[in-house]
């Protein structure tokens, strides 16, 4: 599905401009890419609606294309749903990973331990697959590889013997769990069994994103039968059907935790769908986020304002704007440390302003006057008082903004030189 995503947004960006009967042509192309992952069309005629409205809702700073993918974005982002992240909050942790033949789930185990383990956590693997002969032996390698101690006795009831005595060691225990090719009675009985004795505080279930659409009918199924906490989606990487997958898990009620990227150890990701869908959609990757953002602004504003920027002479008004082509895109020092020959060596440590630091500076920046934003000096301690209350954040947090904007300032300042200037106009940071 998110191959045709990607494809409607380059339509968007390579149209000269964009008028009602492109909008309606684009409209189409993701009503087919949607209905085509399974979502249901009266969804479907539900997103189409939302993003006419948002697109009618137009906001002068943004320009038409900026108004068409921000609205298509939005909708995408929520069909994704909210990620269901795992909340280590309280020791031992267990977590419980099941799911069918080949889903992937020795493989996330071991990942899994090694995210939690670079995080400090001690770290525990139980392997309790009997069922496929090689299978315990493949959890010893992956523990031995990322140097986390794996239980995995022939028989399950010794394995969960061992775990029971050293239980209170460690911090997070992982059990790997047999897969079958359907969930069928022999399955559910037996992750009941393992439920009885290890008694997960978190069970993940562990699909393939190949499946596509199917992965609605297996996540209910698992769901119903063994109430599970969350899923992870594998494989994302080499599958066109991987989106079908997510949305499937979305609308089916239960949250992705992580994804599996790729085969290796560390290829696997919390599961955020803002970050998700820019990446996809090709908006976090520096090419054609450079390619992107020289075609949707304006040249020659962009030429005055990259003078402007560069300068040092930027306002809130700019930073605004700024903020609001970020948020796509995800930390602010992230973007930065994209743009060759500007590696946080040379910036100060405040730049890396986080997402959700930035929506909080919206706020606060929607509560100023045109006024404020364009001469931030004006803003004296009332000012801010008033502001604050207006944005329903505190004081600090507005203080925060105008901190932020003078090291922004001062940054850009110190940095004449020619390519970067380039650079940061392509980018939209002028
Ligand atoms: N490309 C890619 N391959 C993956 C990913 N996750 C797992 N795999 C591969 O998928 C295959 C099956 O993975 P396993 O972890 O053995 O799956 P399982 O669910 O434990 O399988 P059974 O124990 O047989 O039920 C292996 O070859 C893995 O390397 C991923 O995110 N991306
Ligand atoms: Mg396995």
């Amino acid at each position: 599905m998110f191959d045709g995503v990607k494809g409607i947004f380059k339509k968007i960006f390579r149209a000269g401009y964009v008028d009602e009967k492109l909008l309606e042509e684009i409209i189409r192309d993701l009503q087919r890419e949607l209905i085509s992952s399974d979502v249901d069309v009266k969804l479907v005629s539900q997103i189409s609606k939302n993003i006419r409205e948002n697109i009618l809702k137009k906001r002068k700073e943004f320009s038409k294309k900026e108004q068409i993918v921000k609205a298509i974005y939005d909708e995408l982002v929520n069909l994704l749903g909210e990620g269901g992240k795992i909340d280590i909050s309280k020791k031992p942790y267990k977590i419980l990973l099941v799911g069918l033949f080949g889903s992937g789930k020795t493989t996330t185990s071991a990942k899994l331990a090694a995210l939690y383990k670079k995080k400090g956590y001690k770290v525990l693997l139980l392997g309790v697959d009997t069922f496929r002969p090689a299978a315990q032996e493949q959890l010893k390698q992956l523990g031995e590889k990322i140097s986390v101690p794996v239980y995995a006795e022939k028989k399950m009831k010794d394995t969960f013997k061992l775990f029971e005595k050293d239980t209170k060691k460690y911090d997070v225990i992982i059990t790997d769990s047999a897969g079958r090719d359907a969930l069928d009675k022999s399955l559910i009985k037996e992750i009941k069994e393992i439920n009885k004795k290890f008694k997960p505080d978190n069970t993940q279930l562990v699909l393939s994103g190949d499946i596509g659409q199917n992965a609605r009918k297996q996540a209910e199924e698992f769901h119903k039968n063994l109430a599970i906490k969350g899923v992870i989606v594998t494989k994302l990487d080499g599958t066109a059907k991987g989106g079908g997958a997510l949305v499937a898990c979305s609308i089916s009620g239960v949250k992705v935790s992580y994804v599996g990227v790729g085969e290796k150890i560390t290829d696997l990701e919390e599961f955020h769908p803002t970050r998700f869908i820019s990446r996809i959609t090709g908006m976090g990757d520096l090419e054609t986020l450079l390619e992107k953002a020289g075609e949707i602004i304006d040249e020659e504003k962009a030429e005055k304002d990259a003078k402007k920027f560069m300068s040092g002479d930027i306002n809130l008004l700019d930073l605004y704007e700024q903020l609001g082509n970020l948020e796509q895109m995800g930390s602010l020092d992230k973007v930065m440390n994209m743009i060759p020959g500007l590696s946080m060596a040379k910036l100060p440590k405040k730049m890396d302003v986080e997402e959700e630091k930035m929506k909080k500076f919206r706020n606060v920046m929607d509560s100023m006057t045109k006024e404020e934003l364009e001469n931030p000096k004006l803003l004296n301690a009332s000012r801010v008082k008033r502001i604050a209350k207006g944005a329903g954040a505190t004081e600090s947090n507005v203080r925060a903004l105008i901190k932020q904007y003078n090291t922004m300032k001062k940054a850009v300042k110190g940095l004449g030189n020619k390519k970067l200037m380039k650079m940061m106009k392509r980018f939209g940071l002028g």
